[in-house]
């Protein structure tokens, strides 16, 4: 009996006061749980097209509510970053988000090829990206590089290609949301870039004052992801014919 009590306290690994890291992985997992449960239980009080919406917004943040899970073990085991669930999160949840471009523009009759052009993209961006960070550290300004190239597409594309000029057709709720999320992935996905620099040695490894990058990252993730899904909610709030009551 004290064997067993014993055991279940080791599986739960202790916190430092000061661990910031820790703290933010575990406050994140939880974020990221209340925010998906929030948005698959809202789901069906909205008009049909926006159902997907909702659903693509909660598995976002379910799919990084299971890694953030992860990633808090990872970190309170190791005390090192968790780079590998992190690009591995980013790689499932990032061209989701680019879904959402599409769902939302397909009132104006956005085409699938808009959508896999931006996951395409998105993809290019985090492959290069992980190279630079976890394989080739050596070569980490190239991989930035092509990383950043396919990042500034991105911008260009919702800002002022044709996912813009699609969302001008659709006007009303639905500009105003892609305005939004376009605000998003200009100064909210830029937080990504400075980690990376701030956490490339010899860089530029004190803009963010020496906070721990795991930190920066894990703001910029609930920022981006729970804060994408409600502009998508408020959309649909916005543009459902039967309203939900308060
Ligand atoms: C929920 C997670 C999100 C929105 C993650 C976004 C990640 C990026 C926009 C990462 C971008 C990067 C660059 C533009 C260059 C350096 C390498 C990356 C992968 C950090």
């Amino acid at each position: 009996m004290i064997n067993l009590f014993q055991n279940a306290i080791t599986l739960v690994s202790k916190m430092a006061t000061d661990d910031y890291v820790g703290f933010t992985f575990f406050v994140g997992c939880m974020a990221m749980m209340a925010a998906s449960a929030f948005f698959f239980l809202s789901m069906n009080s909205f008009d049909r097209k926006w159902r997907t919406s909702i659903l693509v917004s909660g598995l976002i943040t379910f799919i990084a509510a299971v890694h953030y899970w992860y990633m808090r073990d990872y970190w309170a085991v190791n005390m090192e970053s968790p780079t590998f669930f992190r690009y591995v999160d980013w790689i499932l949840t990032v061209p989701l988000m680019c879904v959402e471009f599409y769902l939302i523009l397909k009132v104006a009759g956005a085409k699938k090829s808009l959508m896999w052009r931006l996951i395409v993209l998105s993809v290019i961006m985090l492959v290069t990206g992980y190279l630079g960070e976890a394989i080739y550290r050596d070569q980490a300004w190239f991989w930035g590089l092509i990383s950043g190239i396919a990042y500034f597409v991105i911008v260009y594309d919702i800002w002022l290609g044709r996912a813009k000029k699609l969302a001008i057709e659709a006007g009303g709720a639905v500009l105003q949301a892609h305005k939004t999320l376009c605000w998003f992935v200009l100064v909210g996905w830029a937080i990504y870039p400075l980690g990376y620099m701030a956490g490339t040695p010899g860089w530029y490894e004190s803009i963010f004052g020496g906070l721990p990058m795991d930190v920066i990252y894990n703001i910029g993730d609930a920022v981006n992801k729970i804060g994408f899904g409600l502009v998508i909610y408020n959309l649909a709030v916005n543009a459902s014919s039967n309203k939900v009551e308060a």
